[in-house]
């Protein structure tokens, strides 16, 4: 795709311009105002991406043949998952289906092709990813039509959202996962929902470790899930507590511990989380961020939050967010697969494990449901 720039006296001027000099081809990316530093005049100024690609022609292929080679497709873009002998924490929730229902089954046009994008940068998908979907399309483009588009994006989406799943083997070592992130995210909260899921849904047994000593009233809001819901809870308040804490539940399936909230600029603060972890040695360490942040500040975090080797993302707030993008754009950039969601307040009901097609679905639709 070429970038041109295209100046105006006004919006429709400019835009007459592109239409002008690139008919229909031309996508308009962005727009921006601005005064000429010699006329003082208000220029209007669109940046425009011009498709240098042939018309999509998909004459060639016959209705059965297309159709096997979409299945096929497909099968290759979809994330497998799964072991046997493992169990994997999650909600009882099914994942929502859903429908690709547009009966026509003609060619894609540019304007299809450029509805994808706008949908997608509305949904705020990283202009970079939004190239390689687009560069997936053209790639299989004797294969699409109208009526499978949204289904080769949704598939093409899907395929490059990494997932992984909470698996417990219940052996003789209890399985440690640390719940990290910046202040208020929804960490004790989602703790408290993994925590009463593992417990009833998967009959395992599981203790809290909350090493939440700073803020006013953390102990207290874990003691009353503890005691309503009959899950040990033990606080870590020095290193020198954890040995002691590990031997009490070392019978536990799964221990899950709870850190306090820390902004992601201050390195001595996050520095003591470490050490306390250090100590506890955590198979999986989960960072928690709020899908309702923004781009900046998610990869912000996700950057300073590297001293924690974190191995999975939960993203938290899902049903305040407006658009799901960055569920995208930072597990891409970090390289680090979506573990959770979570999707409200209750617990332990509001949790969904992370399915590449659910995100994909929810990135395109904005919706949760
Ligand atoms: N809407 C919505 N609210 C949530 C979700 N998860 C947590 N909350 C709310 O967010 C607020 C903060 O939740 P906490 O679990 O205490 O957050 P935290 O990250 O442990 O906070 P600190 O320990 O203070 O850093 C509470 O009011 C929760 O009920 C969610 O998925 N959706
Ligand atoms: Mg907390």
């Amino acid at each position: 795709m070429k970038i041109k720039k295209i100046k105006g006296e006004n919006l429709r001027d400019a835009t007459e311009r592109v239409k002008n000099e690139f008919g229909d081809d031309a996508i308009i990316l962005s727009s921006k105002i601005y005064e000429d530093e010699i006329t003082h005049k208000q220029i209007f100024e669109l940046t425009v991406g011009i498709d240098a690609e042939p018309e999509i022609d998909n004459d060639d292929i016959s209705e059965e043949g297309r159709e096997e080679i979409v299945q096929e497709l497909e099968k290759k873009l979809r994330t497998v998952h799964g072991e046997e002998g493992v169990i994997t924490i999650a909600p009882s929730k099914g994942i929502p289906k859903f429908s690709v229902s547009s009966p026509e089954n003609e060619k894609v046009t540019k304007k299809d092709l450029k509805e994808v994008i706008e949908l997608l940068k509305i949904m705020e998908v990283d202009v970079e990813i939004i190239k390689i979907v687009m560069d997936h399309l053209k790639n299989s483009k004797v294969l699409l039509t109208k009526a499978n588009l949204k289904k080769h994006v949704l598939a093409i989406l899907s395929s490059m959202i990494n997932t992984t799943k909470l698996n417990i083997k219940k052996s003789s070592e209890p399985t440690i996962v640390a719940v990290v992130g910046p202040t208020g995210v929804g960490k004790t909260t989602c703790i408290a929902k993994l925590a009463a899921i593992t417990k009833i849904l998967h009959k395992l047994e599981v203790g809290i470790v909350t090493i939440d000593t700073y803020r006013l009233g953390a102990i207290d809001q874990l003691k009353i899930f503890s005691e309503i819901s009959d899950i040990d809870l033990l606080v870590a308040y020095e290193l020198k507590d954890v040995p002691a804490i590990l031997e009490k539940f070392k019978d536990k399936d799964l221990i899950l511990i709870d850190t306090v909230g820390r902004s992601q600029k201050n390195r001595n603060e996050l520095a003591t989380i470490k050490s306390f972890l250090r100590k506890f040695k955590p198979k999986e360490t989960y960072l928690a961020l709020s899908s309702t942040s923004s781009k900046k500040n998610l990869f912000d975090v996700s950057e300073r939050f590297k001293i924690f080797d974190y191995t999975a993302l939960i993203f938290t707030k899902v049903d305040e967010a407006v658009d799901f993008g960055n569920l995208l754009n930072v597990s891409l950039n970090m390289a680090s697969p979506i573990v959770y969601l979570t999707n409200g307040q209750v617990i332990p009901d509001d949790i969904i494990a992370a399915e590449s097609d659910f995100i994909a679905k929810i990135i395109y639709s904005g919706r949760l449901n």
